[in-house]
């Protein structure tokens, strides 16, 4: 964030505390002359600080998010809608409702800003990070896969009246946000010389195991309709390790970052979330130093995600219908995210020392998207992607 934007931000927020003084949320902001700021951002799409109020007795900051009229990560010649601020305050009231103390807690919004408020989660940190310094993460992970279970299986069409399908249809909608995905996670990554796509030097010998292999371009293009075309439940949309927070010794995940949120097919969350436990298992399979405890602790990662799956389908088994071919599913949304994050516009944290490790996790994703139809276990998609033998 610029200190210009930095500035009119925290005018805007004061602005709304003091507009708004004694609303619902807004209570710790009485006093607007008091408020501190502090830069929290780190994403690739919004502008997001921590306002503190050092003399309110009770909760004494919040956090404010907001999102600038086009794609951060690529700036001003790439627009996005800011109504991405709207759906993701609604998405967390959605959320909040269904699974409680599992989001930051949505406290207010201004629509006139698109500016929304949410509870600061203190203290907390991003479970990718936690995964990548090798915290014991498997309360948070298996916490979170029945949470992300709860919100699908309460969301899905077969639990819903027509009337609330369309409803729900309808309020995420979410076009361009969907849009956004469909651009850079399933078509820019698997086209040859597309200019936002990013390529370490290392990586770019496997390149023509994608472009020149009609079967992986096919599975791709099969999950962006897939992605696009089934109408499943409410989805996260972004379900990623650095959408999760969670305390400094891996427990109590709170999911965040919800502007993707749409009305589409469980497995993509799933699978998204799936191929970023695959990035820390490279991550760590690739550090040089200490080498035992890192691999251990990467195998350790491996056993955790086929946990996770085990407990999201658990909690699913309810929903007929729904685990059908959901495997293979996962499947192809974890080789697509695993391919668009080496080889796309954004890259992971995880493999900032590593080039080694991204050259594998591309392995990975393409060996993932050659064996798409082949794959029904959990078991087995470790198998393949990983070359376990
Ligand atoms: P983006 O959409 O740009 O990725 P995020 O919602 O992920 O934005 O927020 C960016 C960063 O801000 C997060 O990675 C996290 O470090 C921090 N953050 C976001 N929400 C909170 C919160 N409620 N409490 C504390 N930190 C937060
Ligand atoms: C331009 S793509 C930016 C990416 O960052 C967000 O967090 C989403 O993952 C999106 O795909
Ligand atoms: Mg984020
Ligand atoms: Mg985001
Ligand atoms: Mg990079």
């Amino acid at each position: 964030m610029s200190a210009e934007d930095t500035v009119t931000m925290f005018e805007n927020v004061k602005r709304i505390c003091h507009d708004n003084r004694g609303c619902k949320g807004l209570e710790f902001a009485t006093n607007v002359s008091d408020l501190v700021i502090e830069e929290v951002g780190d994403g690739n799409l919004n502008d997001v600080i921590r306002i503190l109020s050092p003399s309110f007795n009770g909760r004494n900051s919040a956090v404010a998010k907001r999102g600038p009229p086009y794609i951060k990560c690529l700036g001003p010649e790439y627009p996005l809608t800011i109504n991405r601020n709207k759906v993701e305050y609604d998405a967390l009231l959605k959320f909040d409702s269904i699974i409680p103390g599992c989001v930051p807690k949505p406290l207010y919004r201004s629509p006139d800003e698109n500016i929304y408020f949410m509870e600061d989660l203190k203290g907390y940190e991003l479970l990718r990070r936690l995964l990548i310094k090798g915290i014991n993460c498997e309360e948070a992970i298996l916490k979170l896969a029945q949470n992300i279970a709860q919100v699908h299986k309460e969301t899905h069409v077969s639990k819903l009246s027509q009337e609330e399908k369309t409803e729900l249809t309808e309020d995420f909608k979410n076009e361009e946000m969907v849009a956004l995905t469909k651009n850079f996670v399933f078509t820019a990554p698997f086209v040859n010389g597309e200019p936002t796509n990013q390529c370490a030097d290392n990586v770019r010998p496997l390149l023509p195991q994608i472009y020149d292999a009609p079967n992986v371009l096919q599975a791709s293009e099969r999950m962006r309709i897939l992605f696009l075309e089934k109408k499943e439940c409410l989805v996260h949309g972004d379900l990623h390790t650095g959408s999760v927070m969670c305390t400094s010794d891996g427990k109590d995940p709170k999911m965040m970052d919800i502007e993707f949120a749409f009305f589409g097919p469980c497995a993509f969350d799933v699978g998204m979330f799936l191929a970023n436990l695959i990035f820390t298992f490279y991550q760590h399979m690739s550090t040089q130093q200490d080498n035992d405890t890192h691999r251990q602790y990467a195998y350790g990662i491996v056993n955790l995600g086929k946990q996770f799956v085990a407990v999201y389908m658990k909690q699913m088994t309810c929903i007929s219908g729904s685990i059908e071919n959901f495997i293979s599913e996962v499947t192809g949304f974890c080789g697509c995210e695993l391919i668009r994050r080496t080889i796309g516009v954004a890259h992971v944290e995880d493999f900032k020392d590593s080039e080694f490790g991204e050259q594998e996790a591309l392995g990975a994703g393409i060996r993932l998207l050659q064996a798409v139809d082949r794959i029904e276990t959990v078991d087995k998609l470790m198998v393949i992607a990983l070359m376990l033998v």
